[in-house]
């Protein structure tokens, strides 16, 4: 066994998003967001499930305070629903949905946990989906606006912002491929993340305007690309898929281009970004911080049949998880020392690492979850690695505090650390959790 000391001040987190505990849809003018008409949409999401009641979280957010300061939580990072601030995405103010959040860090604040605001984790207000969603290029401009609303309210208090999370899966998963909200098919994708990045850089500006002394970033989700093959044609595959998730989104905010081989490449399937003078310095205005999100990596090999970019996805063998994502911690190391080198970030933080076990109430009481505190603990020795070569890595935020709507699984997918009985709503520890409480403590993990 060796012991992982993690350096002082290293933060510890735990993280969830609005859509996925909260409930309460309806709730105190709350607006329709794209992920109550999807989850209304049959076939759509697993079970026919919905986000009432998720985790009630909407009325229960006091006891949530309470377990994570018995856990020693440090900070907390969550989101905002947007159609609860602004129920038709532009315009009207709901000043009960501003009350929640204030409500919400205040009791943060009285716990000692630092809050870490997320202003979009997926909801968009169906009412601007209606009005052409994020392929329209006004989106990124309510999208400001909103971001200016909160911060005026919660500024004072909240010193971390992290605009977008996973702007990736808004864009592709929500309009290419449909298995999220709003669920198009074969949409104008690039139009769809253009305008994720565009909104990103000026709800950065909004934030920065009202309250200069804050910290903020935006949360990509990476998938690091192994090839499948030492073969030319692998390699190619693996760069082009690597262009697709992360470059795609990194070089913009870092470099303030695209991409130039992706560029190429859509343009040759028929899609370019609207981009408009401007844009990409609003874009690639220097962050505070980037948020990594991390639970997997991607093995490509070539596939000329693919279509599109004809890469295929390969499933070595190896150990996964709920989801049939592959347990790769080295990964995360390599994708942070890689960060660190190439896009230089400055500060960097986990703000999503977990794994989605089918945890189970045991006849002790208790819910035994061991191999979710190896993954977890096999990937902070991955960061305590990377931190030892140099990356200025600063916290790690556990996904996910509590089991919730898992999107298009539903309640299906379990990857809190408290366990949830959706049907009485009583949460349980899990061992994870109470390993979670350890290493906080003790700031530190053991290695073996
Ligand atoms: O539950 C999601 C979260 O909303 C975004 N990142 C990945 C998690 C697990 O799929």
């Amino acid at each position: 066994m060796t012991t992982r000391r993690f350096p002082q001040g290293f933060l510890w987190g735990s993280a969830t998003a609005a859509f996925q505990i909260e409930g309460a849809t309806r709730e105190d003018g709350r607006g329709e967001s794209i992920w109550d008409r999807f989850c209304a949409t049959p076939g759509k999401v697993l079970n026919g499930d919905t986000g009432d009641p998720a985790c009630d979280h909407y009325h229960r957010w006091r006891d949530d305070i309470t377990l994570m300061k018995s856990l020693g939580l440090q900070a907390y990072r969550f989101s905002i629903a947007w159609p609860r601030i602004i129920p038709q995405g532009r315009g009207q103010v709901n000043p009960a949905g501003l009350d929640f959040y204030d409500r919400l860090v205040d009791g943060l604040l009285d716990a000692g946990i630092r809050p870490f605001v997320t202003l979009y984790h997926w909801d968009l207000p169906q009412a601007l989906e209606d009005a052409g969603g994020w392929p329209a290029r006004d989106t990124a401009s309510a999208f400001a606006d909103y971001a200016d609303v909160v911060v005026r309210r919660l500024g004072d208090r909240v010193k971390h912002w992290i605009t977008l999370n996973e702007p990736w899966c808004s864009a592709f998963l929500g309009y290419w491929t449909g298995d999220h909200a709003p669920g198009v098919r074969e949409g104008p994708v690039l139009a769809a993340a253009h305008h994720l990045l565009l909104g990103h850089g000026l709800a950065l500006a909004a934030l920065r305007a009202a309250y200069p002394d804050v910290q903020a970033g935006i949360t990509l989700n990476f998938s690091p690309a192994d090839p499948a093959s030492d073969s030319d044609a692998d390699r190619a595959a693996a760069w082009r898929y690597d262009g697709f998730f992360n470059r795609w989104y990194l070089d913009p905010l870092y470099r303030g281009t695209y991409p130039e081989d992706m560029l190429q490449l859509y343009a040759r399937l028929g899609q370019t970004p609207p981009v408009q003078p401007d844009d990409m310095r609003i874009i690639a205005v220097p962050m505070d911080f980037l948020g990594v999100n991390y639970y997997s990596r991607a093995v490509i090999r070539d596939d000329p049949q693919a279509g599109g970019l004809r890469y295929a996805h390969e499933r070595p063998e190896g150990e996964y998880t709920h989801m049939d994502w592959e347990v790769h911690p080295d990964s995360l190391r390599r994708l942070l020392e890689r960060l660190h080198a190439e896009y230089a970030p400055g500060v960097l933080y986990i703000t999503e690492n977990g794994a989605a076990y089918p945890d189970e109430i045991a006849p002790d009481g208790g819910v035994h979850d061991p191999d979710r505190i190896r993954y977890i603990a096999r990937h902070l020795v991955a960061c305590h690695d990377a931190i030892t070569a140099g990356v200025p890595l600063r916290g790690y935020f556990v996904w996910s505090l509590m089991d919730n709507f898992e999107w298009a699984f539903g309640y299906s997918r379990r990857f809190g650390i408290i366990y949830v009985d959706y049907a009485t709503q009583r949460r349980i520890l899990k061992d994870s959790a109470l390993f979670m409480r350890q290493v906080i403590a003790a700031n530190a993990v053991e290695e073996g």
